[in-house]
């Protein structure tokens, strides 16, 4: 069947890491939902007509809502289809405690070992745009010079993952895999994808490489693809689910309606206009609006956002 109204939409593309983090959960939830590729560098046109400027991947798109940023997807995901969870056995908190540090400092850590590898993976276009993205130079040589105390960085990390399976214990909560399994493995799978060298730090633990093992059989759950310009047809047709709510304990006196901008707090800062239609401790929803995709309700996690009265 083709993409509809209530289709995931996933923009993506296969070498990302944090869209592998998104793949994993929708093979823990055996979910059906639809690839829409775009570019690994900008221009991204039809992106941006659905984001007002995050360019990042992946952003989320079910009809004419648009989730930017993993930790928002992940979240919709849990609220729209609980079960099977994303935080399984007790300890809640942790998967998103997990995941922070997966995406920043685990992250930064396999970055730093994969492009300091010596393995020639960017090319110009590559290192430029990047250099946009982060604000700061894309140094190769730099990297190369630090590749070898990233490298235990990066192992030092790999073995708190073997520590936390030293019980034998099946998935890293326990008994199910969840949010704290896809954050870790993701940065695995980018290893492997990009940097033999960090391959063989990774193959010096049995237990992370039994737990990898069982992470990547969950699958991606049913993928199927969609093009860009069917995806901007389908935001253009639908009408945002989301409703208008003030958020009683809001500490800034942000409330519907108000006129914000929204930016990520690390890279990727393109600041993000729009009118407020919601907020909350976990995410703020903004509408707005653009002549080929209409009116749209993009969605931001709060930890890792700014939000600036405009
Ligand atoms: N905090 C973001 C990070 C996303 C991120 O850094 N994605 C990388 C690709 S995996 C990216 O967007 N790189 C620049 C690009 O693809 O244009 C999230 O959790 O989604």
């Amino acid at each position: 069947m083709a993409a509809n109204a209530r289709s995931i939409i996933l923009h993506q593309y296969d070498i990302s890491p944090f869209s592998e983090k998104v793949r994993v959960a929708f093979g823990i939830k055996g979910l059906e939902w639809f690839a829409c590729d775009e570019p690994v560098i900008m221009p991204k046109p039809e992106l941006v007509a659905l984001t007002g400027g995050y360019r990042k991947i992946p952003v989320m798109q079910i009809g004419a809502d648009i989730y930017c940023d993993t930790q928002i997807i992940l979240r919709e995901l849990e609220r729209r289809f609980p079960s099977p969870t994303l935080f399984p056995g007790a300890d809640k908190g942790l998967g998103w405690g997990f995941a922070m540090w997966a995406d920043r400092v685990f992250f930064q850590a396999a970055v730093a070992i994969i492009f300091g590898g010596g393995t020639p993976i960017a090319d110009d276009a590559f290192i430029k745009d990047r250099e946009k993205l982060t604000g700061r130079p894309f140094d190769i040589e730099g990297m190369k010079a630090a590749a070898p105390m990233m490298a235990e960085q990066f192992r030092a990390q790999l073995d708190w993952l073997e520590g936390q399976l030293a019980d034998g214990r099946t998935f890293l909560l326990g008994t199910e895999p969840g949010l704290a399994d896809a954050s870790a493995f993701y940065n695995l799978a980018f290893v492997r994808w990009a940097s033999p060298g960090g391959v063989k730090l990774i193959e010096a633990f049995p237990g992370v490489l039994a737990w990898e093992k069982r992470v990547a059989g969950l699958g991606h759950g049913t993928r199927k693809e969609v093009s860009r310009e069917e995806a901007l047809d389908i935001a253009k047709a639908a009408t945002s689910t989301e409703e208008a709510k003030a958020d009683p304990g809001e500490p800034n006196g942000l409330k519907p309606g108000d006129s914000v901008t929204i930016m990520a707090d690390d890279y990727g800062r393109d600041p993000i206009p729009g009118e407020l239609v919601s907020s909350s401790a976990q995410h703020v929803a903004i509408r707005r609006s653009d002549p080929r995709v209409g009116e749209v309700v993009v969605h931001f996690p709060r930890a890792g956002f700014l939000i600036l009265k405009s």
